[in-house]
């Protein structure tokens, strides 16, 4: 699309049945904060939307589970997520609630107007029903044997196994989670929404997206995946007492999909922010509308949403979804359910004042493109290194030598002086010259950690001035050229203390302070006009960071390694209950190593795959060796699907002889494990792709 008017970003709406962990903030809260505070900073016309997800099967369960109302729990974690989103600095515009009257009028109208268009199919079908509950069984209040893999813990629309998408019929042994009893089948109605009709559209939609900006790989590959696999028509109602009621008669104890409802959130949030503008924002071609969300939400955002979207006809589609993969947590897979996860109010808690410092560790790792691993030494070390040495320890050096030298007012500087550091300082000139773009660049590309570098590397580089030019010393031989140095090197902290404002809100308010930067300082600063002349003055030295010691990150890791060590033994003991005896291979003739040596193995990630046709076992992958792209049939399709992963990272032995599988020429072999079933390997640390395997 050419220049937007005006931004609309949205992240994914947290269910109201939990706190929020880092893994949710690093997926879709930190990335949309950056990228709404550098638009807004750069005097774009932005919406930033966000708010609670408080319908669906998650909140009614749980409510179940704990013996109280659904009412009761969305009541606790509504308010206590929006805290802790407002303590830790995203600038949301607003943080609504699905249970809002307003967003059940919006939803409930939208459905209804789709319904006069015709777009629903209605349908009976025998579904299946608790007797006890007196209730019908979806999603997630029905549990039985996965078709697809045999997992015995799969439910009503998906198996976490293998990824199925699936229907509460299919499974085998179905039993209620209410009432633990197999149930019976029903008839009830219900309306669909015919996804394989728009098929067509959605691929030209997506097609024609990317000519105006590339999506990430693993967001296109797993839309291309639902595609290939065929879109079906999915229900958009639910037998339920909790949700969006059904606005048609003949629909008592019917509530709309939460899926349906949910990003509909969107715009009833947008409503009640600005209720005679939120048009403008919704249904202009000249808005740029931005989903950040994690990697699970992609098929509902670039596929069922928009098609909602479509079948409406008045509305904006998403020029972008830019989807972050999961990261995980001390090399372990973070997971609510097993409270395995650092939790943002404890941290909060547990770290007063430190908001950046989280913001910075979750933004350096942020999961961008595969699966990122946080862990307390890596959060200590960028502290430690990072913040406190480079950052902090420049604004340090330079803001207190300015009091030391000058009492904080850089004096008249003679024009031989001027010149004397000229050539010391072209690379700092060069830096500032080419750091605003580099920085908008790296934005617009969604790419936050090398945006972060940027900030970070520029320090650097005042830094490595400092170190050059030498104040300390130099100031006894010549006060004027100390004068000009310090000079430079305030107008380079002031390009970070604005500039860094997106990723570390509190620190750049601080450091504004401390370099007294008003609003017009700031505006010179973007503006590229800011000059640190004679008579420019430096506030009081406040300290920035300070380091983090051992003792304050130890329990953190004890804790988790203490669940690690539950959650092991639980496992050991499941297995350790004979089911059959292993049995191993016997081993192969002795080779040497020049026969090793003739392997070229690589590290790759997925990121396509598609079912083969006709062909139960193979899938047809693209591998990114970092270097080059290479088409891989794999026989992994009965134990993998394609949408599962996508994203994952495996080892490619790269110089096999090519060879030709159902007329698809196969460019090398995943390497797999495996026991009952196949495995893949890949280093235990999510490294770069290409890399050869010795
Ligand atoms: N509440 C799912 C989730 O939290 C869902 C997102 C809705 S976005 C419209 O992962
Ligand atoms: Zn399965």
């Amino acid at each position: 699309m050419k220049e937007p008017k005006r931004y609309l970003v949205t992240s994914a709406l947290p269910y109201a049945n939990g706190p929020q962990h880092f893994g949710h903030l690093a997926g879709a809260y930190i990335p949309a904060d950056i990228y709404v505070r550098y638009l807004r900073m750069m005097g774009e016309d932005v919406l930033f939307i966000c708010g609670s997800d408080e319908h669906g099967a998650a909140i009614t369960i749980q409510a179940k589970k704990e013996g109280i109302t659904p009412q009761t729990i969305i009541d606790k974690y509504h308010p206590l997520n929006k805290e802790c989103f407002r303590k830790i600095g995203i600038s949301f515009d607003i943080y609504h609630r699905t249970s809002e009257k307003l967003h059940h009028e919006t939803s409930s109208d939208y459905f209804k107007t789709l319904y006069d268009k015709g777009v629903f199919i209605e349908k009976e079908s025998e579904q299946l029903f608790d007797e006890k509950f007196q209730q019908f069984l979806a999603d997630r209040y029905i549990k039985g044997t996965c078709p697809k893999c045999a997992n015995e813990d799969a439910y009503g629309d998906q198996c976490e196994k293998c990824g199925s998408d699936l229907s509460p019929t299919e499974l085998i042994n179905p039993v209620s989670t209410l009432s633990g009893e197999t149930p019976i089948l029903k008839t009830t109605k219900h309306w669909y929404l015919p996804m394989d009709k728009y098929e067509g559209v959605i691929r030209e939609w997506i097609d024609k997206a990317q000519a105006s900006e590339k999506w990430k790989k693993h967001v296109l590959g797993q839309c291309l995946s639902w595609l290939d696999q065929g879109l079906h028509a999915r229900s958009m109602t639910r037998d339920l007492d909790w949700g969006v009621k059904v606005p048609l008669e003949g629909a008592d104890g019917k509530v709309l999909y939460v899926w349906l409802d949910a990003p509909i959130g969107y715009i009833s949030a947008t409503k009640a922010l600005i209720p005679d503008q939120w048009e403008t924002y919704w249904k202009d071609d000249e808005t740029k509308l931005v989903h950040f969300i994690g990697k699970d939400n992609i098929v509902f955002h670039c596929i069922i949403f928009p098609i909602l979207l479509m079948a409406h006809g008045e509305y904006v589609l998403p020029v972008n979804v830019p989807a972050n993969q999961f990261m995980n947590l001390e090399g372990n897979k973070m997971s609510t359910s097993r409270n395995y996860a650092v939790w943002l109010y404890e941290y909060l808690k547990e770290f007063p004042g430190q908001e950046d410092v989280l913001r910075y560790a979750l933004t350096a790792n942020m999961p961008e493109n595969k699966d990122s691993d946080f862990s307390w030494k890596d959060f200590q070390a960028r502290n430690n290194n990072e913040l406190v040495g480079i950052f902090g320890n420049l604004v340090n050096r330079v803001i207190v030598l300015t009091h030391k030298y000058f009492g904080g007012t850089i004096p008249d500087i003679p024009t031989e002086a001027e010149q004397a550091v000229l050539e010391q300082a072209e690379e700092v000139y060069a830096a500032l010259q080419a750091f605003p773009h580099e920085l908008d660049a790296a934005i617009h590309r969604y790419e936050f950690r090398n945006a972060l570098n940027e900030v970070i590397n520029l320090a650097r580089v005042g830094n490595k001035f400092l170190t050059d030019t030498e104040p300390w010393k130099l100031f006894k031989v010549d006060a004027d050229k100390t004068a000009k140095v310090l000079a430079i090197s305030l107008e380079l902290i002031a390009r970070l203390a604005v500039y860094c404002e997106p990723f570390l809100p509190f620190t750049s308010a601080r450091l504004k302070k401390m370099l007294l930067l008003d609003e017009t300082a700031v505006q010179e600063v973007l503006a590229g006009s800011f000059r640190v002349k004679a008579g420019y003055q430096v506030g009081a030295k406040e300290l920035l960071f300070s380091k983090i010691d051992d003792a304050q990150i130890q329990p953190q890791i004890d804790r988790l390694a203490t669940i690690q060590q539950v959650l092991q033994a639980a496992k050991e003991d499941a297995a350790s209950t004979p089911v059959e005896s292993t049995s191993f291979e016997p081993l192969k003739p002795e080779i040497t190593y020049e026969d090793f040596s003739k392997l070229d193995i690589r590290t790759g990630t997925i990121t396509t795959a598609v079912k083969m046709k006709k062909a139960n076992k193979l899938l047809q992958l693209t591998v990114d060796l970092g270097f080059e792209e290479r088409t891989v049939v794999s026989g992994i399709a009965e134990h993998y699907t394609p949408e599962d992963i996508i994203g994952q990272q495996v080892l490619l032995l790269a110089n096999l002889a090519p060879r030709k599988l159902r007329g698809v020429e196969s460019q090398g072999m995943i390497l797999m494990a495996s026991d009952k079933r196949l495995h893949f390997v890949a280093p235990v640390d999510v490294i770069d792709n290409g890399q050869v395997i010795s």
